[in-house]
């Protein structure tokens, strides 16, 4: 059986990079991700994508590219991202999510960001600064 898939969004504005800090489950709580969420029978990633950032941001968001990889979360479980253009709408932690920060490039490594996250963080960031 093939791997279910969680998406995550670089959500990118201003030459900013959009960090979200988990409301729950209690392990996770108080780290920052990028938001997103698990995709759901019969949608594409880049569906999932848009409909977790319309439900948990309120925004209308375009996924661009995919970073290349996927990083495993649990067995069976693997977390793919995208680069993210905000669309329309202000971010706000509606679900999931109890702060939100933009971060200039060199404000990337001043949260505390899931492990998982990490290296497509490091990439977001790497695309930012070239753009
Ligand atoms: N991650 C993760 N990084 C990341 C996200 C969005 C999620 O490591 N950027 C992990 C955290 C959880 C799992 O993926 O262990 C599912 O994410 P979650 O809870 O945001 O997905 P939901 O809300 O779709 O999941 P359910 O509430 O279980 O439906």
């Amino acid at each position: 059986m093939s791997d279910s898939v969680v998406v995550a969004g670089a959500v990118c504005d201003g030459g900013r990079l959009l960090a979200a800090r988990r409301s729950a489950p209690p392990e996770l709580k108080g780290r920052w991700e990028l938001p997103g969420g698990k995709r759901e029978p019969g949608e594409s990633g880049e569906q999932a994508l848009v409909r977790e950032l319309r439900e948990e941001l309120g925004v209308e968001a375009e996924p661009l590219e995919r970073i290349p990889g996927e990083w495993p979360l649990k067995p069976g479980l693997v977390l793919r991202v995208w680069m993210v253009r905000l669309v329309s709408g202000e971010p706000s932690p509606l679900e999931d999510h109890d702060e939100l920060r933009w971060l200039a490039p060199e404000e990337a490594d001043s949260v505390d960001w899931l492990d998982q996250d990490r290296p497509a963080v490091t990439e977001a960031v790497r695309r930012l600064r070239e753009a």
